[in-house]
């Protein structure tokens, strides 16, 4: 049986592109992210966000939703550009009024709300000027940090200034498979130093206009076990994904340092982005951490590169074979629950009680699964992977990892990226032809979960 502590906080995410649609409605401004989906070539079926769950006009169903599950959070996304259009400080009124009536909704139905500022929507005005390679988006979200800690942060008290700041950098600028598609490692490092500084200094922006928000990052995270530790280049290369994956994000934020072996390495195109200061800012105090959980890759020997979709490897320049082994979910990743817990168990052995409450702030699974003849929706699967992943959780919170919350992802079906619609994330099934939701089994069974604080896992 598995336990959690008392006060365990049982939520789901979602992120404002993937599922409100209303792209081109009340003045919101476009962001990276409509410019890349309409691009040719550069997401399934050429799918977009433009309409996606409707979740802008329907956000009043989907709260309800939320209500009947059972969550007890909801994190969510703003888009910075429905509230600035064009990523400088002109207000987008009906913007401010849409996530005042999302969130007064969702604190009526008494779910606690914790947002992003974050999921990956840069306003294009800013991406014309360079977007997270020119240090001056540093500022500019220093800027639109404070602006919506000043007027939503008297009712939310947790933010995370940027979501998974990895996929940010290498998914966006090394392989180009997210917006804005570049493919250039010298981008990656100025994108990734930058996302670190912008954390800091949205932080500090939202700390000085109000002293209540708690706040933290949201770090993708993931094992990089070699098949043979024993083998010099494989365990090398074991360390250099971890180090350009993990280590990257937690030696800046803990210690205000990156790792050596990316600076021995990589030192020449890292070096020129960091000024001086850059490191004492980068470690400020987090008051938690949020951790995105998914998959771990192995790191085995090849004779060409064979990696997996995402793998960065390529682009460090080795030469591995990341390919999963077992079973794979719809998104062709493998299943790998213990990876959560070492993961957990890990930064509790190395930071101890310097290391802040952990949330997890995503962890779910894609399958294809819709309704039957019945109507039912038997996503046997993904119940089994919530499990499993949850069963390793507490575990980990067993051995003193503190760890306070678990967001599964997602809520809703959604946009799935360069995946388009293909891809379903949701406890809940959203028929994108006539945007009717309807409750997964796997739905139920996380309502059990949470009633229950995880004794029916
Ligand atoms: C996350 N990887 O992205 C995002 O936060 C979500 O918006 C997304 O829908 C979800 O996970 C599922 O993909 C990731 O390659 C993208 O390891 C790629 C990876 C991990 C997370």
């Amino acid at each position: 049986m598995a336990t959690f502590p008392k006060d365990f906080l049982w939520g789901a995410a979602t992120a404002a592109y993937q599922v409100e649609g209303a792209a081109d409605v009340d003045g919101r401004g476009p962001s990276i992210w409509d410019t890349f989906s309409h691009a040719p070539g550069n997401t399934l079926n050429g799918d977009t966000g433009d309409v996606a769950c409707d979740h802008y006009h329907r956000y009043p169903e989907d709260v309800a939703l939320m209500k009947e599950i059972g969550l007890q959070g909801y994190r969510f996304s703003f888009s910075w550009s429905r509230l600035f259009p064009n990523g400088d400080l002109i207000k987008n009124q009906k913007g401010f009024d849409f996530y005042d009536k999302l969130i007064n909704e969702i604190e009526s139905a008494g779910i606690t709300p914790l947002s992003t500022l974050y999921h990956w929507d840069l306003p294009q005005m800013l991406q014309d000027k360079g977007g997270w390679v020119n240090r001056e988006t540093v500022d500019r979200f220093g800027e639109y940090a404070a602006a919506v800690a000043q007027h939503f942060g008297d009712r939310i008290k947790n933010i995370a200034p940027i979501n998974e700041p990895w996929c940010v950098s290498w998914l966006g600028h090394g392989l180009g498979v997210h917006a804005p598609g570049h493919k250039d490692r010298k981008e990656v490092w100025a994108a990734a130093h930058h996302t670190v500084i912008a954390h800091a200094t949205a932080m500090n922006a939202m700390r000085a206009v109000r002293g209540d928000i708690k706040i933290g990052p949201v770090i993708n995270q993931a094992n990089y076990p070699a098949d043979d530790p024993q083998d010099e280049y494989l365990a090398h290369a074991a360390d250099l994904m971890d180090a350009m994956q993990n280590r990257w994000w937690m030696d800046a934020f803990m210690r205000g340092s990156y790792p050596k072996v990316l600076l021995e390495e990589f030192g020449d195109e890292i070096l020129p982005v960091i000024k001086d200061g850059d490191m004492e800012l980068a470690r400020s105090k987090n008051d938690w951490l949020g951790i995105n959980f998914y998959f771990d890759t192995r790191i085995g020997k090849a004779d060409v590169a064979n990696p997996v979709q995402f793998d960065p490897s390529t682009v460090l320049g080795l030469t591995i074979d990341s390919t999963p082994k077992g079973e794979l979910t719809d998104m062709g990743w493998p299943l790998t629950p213990h990876g959560l817990k070492n993961l957990m168990v890990r930064w509790h052995k190395e930071y101890g009680s310097a290391l802040p409450d952990i949330y997890i702030t995503e962890n779910g699974v894609a399958y294809p699964d819709g309704p039957d003849a019945h109507g039912q929706i038997k996503d046997e699967r993904r119940i089994k992977y919530l499990q499993t992943h949850l069963s390793a959780l507490s575990e980990a919170i067993a051995e003193g990892a503190p760890v306070k919350g678990y967001f599964q992802w997602s809520l809703l079906d959604n946009f799935e990226w360069s995946l388009g619609y293909a891809k379903r994330f949701g406890i809940v099934h959203v028929d994108y032809a006539t945007q009717e939701r309807r409750l997964k089994d796997s739905a139920k069974w996380y309502s059990e979960v949470i009633k229950s604080n995880g004794a029916t896992i």
